[in-house]
C-alpha cells in the first residue's frame, strides 16, 4: 500500500475520532480509539452465540426499535442488533419519549423466541438482569426496578421496551429494545460515567450484548432467581397503575412469566405490566 493510501485510511479514522500520532519514518500510532458503537469496535469483546452475530450502526435514526422492527418485517434471522448513536424519537413504553443524545447506548435486538405470548414478558425480565449485571461487572451498583427499569440509588440509568408481533398461539418476533445513559442523562436520572467516569460506551453495549447472549434461552429458573437477586422492588409497599386499575400493596415475588405479585392484605394479586412506584 502506498504511503498516501496509508495517510488517507489514518486521516479517515482521525475524522471518526481515533486520535492517532505521527513521528517521521517511525509512522503512526493509535493512542485512543475512538469510542464509537461500531460492530468492528464492538465484536472484538464479544462471543456471540446468538445475541450480536450481525451488528448494524447507524449514527442518528428515529428509533432503534422501527429499524429493528422493519428488518424483522423482511424476515431478518434473531441476534441482529440495531445500534444507533442517537435517536431522535426514541420511545419508551406507552408511547413515552426516551432521552437519545449522542453519548448513550441505544440498541435494539431482534429475537425469534419460542415463547407462547404470555410468555414473552419474561423477555424483558431477561434483559434488566443483563443490563443490570453488565453494569454491575463494570463497577456499577444497578439494581432492577420492575418490571423494566435498571436504577442505580434510586435514580434511573436505563431501560428496557419490549415490543412483539405475535398471533395468539406464537410469538413471530420481538424486538428488544435498551437504553442506556453513559455519558450523559437528563435531569433527575443518572448515567455510567456519573458513577464511574472514563467509561468507554464500546464496553457497556459489548458487555451487555454478551450477558444477554448468554442468558438469551438459557435456564429460566436461574435467570428469574438473578432477578429476585437484582430487584430493589421486592419487599417493598408498591403503586401499581395498570390501563384499567390503580393497586397498592407489598411486593412479594415475580411469577414464572415475570409477573408481579402483590400482597394486599386479605389476597393476593398478580400484575403482568404496569407502571410501578415504589411507596418505602
Ligand atoms: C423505558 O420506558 O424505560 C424504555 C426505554 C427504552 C429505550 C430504548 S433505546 C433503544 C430502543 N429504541 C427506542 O426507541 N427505545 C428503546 P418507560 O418505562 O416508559 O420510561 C420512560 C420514562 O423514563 C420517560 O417518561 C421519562 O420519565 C424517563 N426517561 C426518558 N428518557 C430517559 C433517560 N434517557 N434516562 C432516564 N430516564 C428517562
Amino acid at each position: 500500500m502506498s504511503r498516501s493510501a496509508v495517510w488517507k485510511h489514518v486521516d479517515e479514522l482521525r475524522s471518526m475520532g481515533y486520535q492517532i500520532d505521527s513521528a517521521p519514518r517511525k509512522g503512526y500510532l493509535l493512542v485512543e480509539p475512538a469510542d464509537r458503537l461500531l460492530e468492528e469496535e464492538i465484536s472484538v469483546d464479544l462471543n456471540a452465540r446468538v445475541i450480536g452475530h450481525t451488528i448494524h450502526s447507524y449514527q442518528s435514526v428515529g428509533s432503534t426499535n422501527d429499524v429493528a422492527r422493519d428488518l424483522a418485517r423482511d424476515g431478518a434471522p434473531e441476534g441482529i442488533v440495531v445500534l444507533a448513536e442517537e435517536q431522535t424519537r426514541g420511545r419508551g413504553r406507552l408511547g413515552r419519549e426516551w432521552e437519545s443524545p449522542s453519548g448513550g447506548v441505544y440498541m435494539s435486538i431482534i429475537l425469534r423466541p419460542r415463547l407462547k405470548p404470555d410468555e414473552a414478558p419474561r423477555l424483558t425480565l431477561t434483559a434488566a438482569v443483563a443490563v443490570a449485571r453488565a453494569l454491575g461487572d463494570l463497577g456499577v451498583d444497578a439494581m432492577i426496578k420492575w418490571p423494566n427499569d435498571v436504577h442505580v440509588g434510586g435514580r434511573k440509568i436505563a431501560g428496557v421496551l419490549t415490543e412483539m408481533s405475535a398471533e395468539v398461539d406464537r410469538v413471530n418476533h420481538v424486538i428488544l429494545g435498551i437504553g442506556v445513559n453513559v455519558n450523559d442523562c437528563p435531569e433527575g436520572a443518572t448515567c455510567v460515567n456519573e458513577e464511574l467516569g472514563g467509561v468507554r460506551r464500546v464496553r457497556v453495549a459489548a458487555s451487555i450484548l454478551g450477558e444477554l447472549d448468554r442468558a438469551y434461552g438459557g435456564d429460566w429458573q436461574e435467570c428469574l432467581e438473578e432477578w429476585r437477586r437484582l430487584s430493589n422492588t421486592l419487599g417493598r409497599r408498591v403503586r401499581v397503575a395498570t390501563f384499567n386499575e390503580v393497586i397498592e400493596g407489598v411486593a412479594v415475588d415475580v411469577d414464572r412469566n415475570g409477573a408481579l405479585v402483590l400482597d394486599l392484605g386479605d389476597r393476593r394479586e398478580r400484575v403482568l405490566t404496569g407502571d410501578c412506584f415504589h411507596l418505602r
